[in-house]
């Protein structure tokens, strides 16, 4: 792939289609990262004698910087994050990347679980799994003039089928991975947003790869139901580097769920407290982990919130989804979380398979119990690959090109009830929402009754309309 003449070091060129002004939710949330993946992917690249350079699309309005950087850096390989938000523009950046005479290559989580519909639409191979010791294998081979079969964990289209190449094993110690290339990005751009809308320097930080649980609808399709973590002193080391080289005061664990082994979160939580970065954080946990002795001992070295996948107020529907936790759990948590001046952020999932309006008002009910600082309710998405997936395939409508803002706002298979009743439901859980906020203004009383307003509505007027169970006439 290079021309003679060139430096003997194979060149990789690392992009991320994401641009926020294109994501439906960032009007919303302004929680902006740069994909640890491709930090870390572009660190060990480095350290294995591949010459890095990155475009990250997120702050930018069109794909015009990937066509420049192939003209300039010349890549062997022009290697695309993807996520299914991100399919078109990717597909247009393989594009990109073929006409400069590079290897498109994709990676990532939409690639993972549609390797076939990449390869078909334009890349030349994808990594669906771990991706840092399979680039930098295929950089070299494909430096030297080699075909990606012969690179375990690779895949290729051949004959209008995918060959993966031999299965490659997920690295052993991820305390080898290097600190990830934030140079590769606009970290003051970053920082800054942060700054501006937050008054803090907040980056994201991961302690480990994959989840060993199993809730029926969710995808991992990277790194299954495997589970490794980092040692914490290699936590501490990256900590202290974002804060010393970046002034970095707040850190988002980015971890599928953060602190599975009470052990090692104990000895992490000491050592931070010990090297007294003054950092805050926050995380995503279980409300099975978070005991309330752990959460008052994360609040002392600096936790600010937690993400709780609460998902149902519904014991049965908490079952059906294999999710493996208890109301009694949900509740404790949410206590404890609100004595120590945590915030919260719940995430709720409507339609899944089984949920009755019963189960929906349970849910509802628990919210305004506890009515949390933040929150987000989805309608349940069926992902290929998943059981939930397999249980509704039969109706399940394809996510669109559009499938990022469609996923979680859409009903994407034939529910127990129409797409408006969920829309309705959702707005409830906005009503409720505005409620909580208004208490200290309106007072108990007033929220109570208007909140008791509201159910006699929807239980006698919207529900019965919108589910196609009103009495004729009405
Ligand atoms: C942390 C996180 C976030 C954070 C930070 C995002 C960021 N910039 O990294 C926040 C909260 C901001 C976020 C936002 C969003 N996220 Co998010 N997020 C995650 C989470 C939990 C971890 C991501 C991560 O760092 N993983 C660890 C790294 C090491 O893994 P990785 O990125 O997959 O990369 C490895 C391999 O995939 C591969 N690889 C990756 N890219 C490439 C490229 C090449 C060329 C190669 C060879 C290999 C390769 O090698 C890497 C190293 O081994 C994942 C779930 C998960 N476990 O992956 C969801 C996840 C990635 N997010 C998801 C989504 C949908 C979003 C949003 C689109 C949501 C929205 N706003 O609508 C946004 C998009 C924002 C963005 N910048 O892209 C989905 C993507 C699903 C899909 N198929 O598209 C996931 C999988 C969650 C899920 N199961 O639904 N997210
Ligand atoms: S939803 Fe969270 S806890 Fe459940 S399997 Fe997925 S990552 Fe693990």
């Amino acid at each position: 792939m290079s021309p003679p003449g060139r430096s003997t070091a194979p060149r990789v060129l690392l992009v991320d289609p994401y641009m926020a002004r294109e994501d439906p939710m960032e009007r919303k949330f302004i929680e902006l990262y740069p994909s640890l993946g491709l930090l870390t992917l572009g660190a060990y690249l480095r350290e294995h004698g591949v010459a890095v350079e990155a475009v990250d699309l997120t702050f930018s309005r069109s794909t015009q910087p990937v066509a420049d950087r192939i003209a300039r850096f010349k890549p062997d390989i022009v290697g695309v994050h993807t996520k299914t938000l991100t399919r078109e523009r990717a597909i247009k950046i393989a594009t990109l990347a073929r006409t400069g005479g590079a290897l498109a290559l994709a990676g990532g989580p939409d690639a993972a679980s549609a390797t076939y519909g990449y390869l078909e639409a334009g890349f030349d191979a994808v990594v669906p799994g771990e991706g840092e010791a399979a680039l930098t294998d295929l950089a070299h081979a494909v430096h030297s003039g080699s075909w990606p079969e012969k690179v375990a964990g690779v895949a290729y289209r051949e004959h209008g089928r995918v060959v993966r190449g031999p299965p490659r094993p997920f690295l052993r110690d991820l305390d080898e991975l290097p600190l990830p290339a934030w140079d590769l990005v606009d970290m003051p751009g970053y920082l800054g947003r942060w700054e501006r809308a937050t008054g803090e320097r907040r980056a994201a930080i991961l302690t480990s790869r994959g989840c060993p649980f199993d809730c029926s609808w969710c995808s991992k399709p990277t790194f299954g139901r495997t589970f490794r973590q980092q040692s914490p002193a290699r936590v501490i080391a990256e900590l202290r580097a974002l804060h010393e080289r970046y002034g970095v005061n707040y850190v988002r664990f980015c971890d599928d769920v953060f602190g599975i082994h009470r052990s090692w979160l104990d000895d992490l939580l000491t050592r931070m407290k010990e090297e007294d970065l003054g950092m805050k954080f926050e995380c995503l946990a279980r409300v099975d982990l978070l005991k309330p002795d752990l959460l008052a001992r994360m609040r002392a070295v600096g936790l600010e919130r937690v993400y709780v996948g609460v998902e149902s107020g519904s014991q049965k529907m908490l079952d059906l989804m294999n999710r493996g936790t208890k109301l009694a759990q949900v509740e404790r948590t949410a206590e404890a979380l609100r004595r120590e001046g945590i915030r919260q952020f719940w995430f709720l999932m409507l339609g899944y398979p089984g949920e009755t309006l019963e189960d929906i008002d349970a849910t509802l009910r628990l919210f305004r119990r506890f009515s949390p600082e933040e929150y987000s309710v989805s309608i349940a998405v069926p992902v290929p690959g998943t059981r939930f997936f397999e249980q509704v395939k039969g109706s399940a409508r394809a996510l669109g090109p559009h499938a990022g803002s469609e996923g979680g706002r859409t009903l994407l298979f034939d529910g127990m009830y129409p797409q408006r009743l969920y829309r309705w439901e959702q707005r409830r859980f906005r009503l409720e929402a505005a409620l909580g906020r208004a208490r200290s203004k309106l007072g108990d009383r007033m929220v109570g009754r208007i909140g008791k307003i509201a159910d006699r509505f929807h239980k006698s007027v919207a529900a019965p309309l919108l589910t196609g169970d009103a009495p004729k006439g009405s």
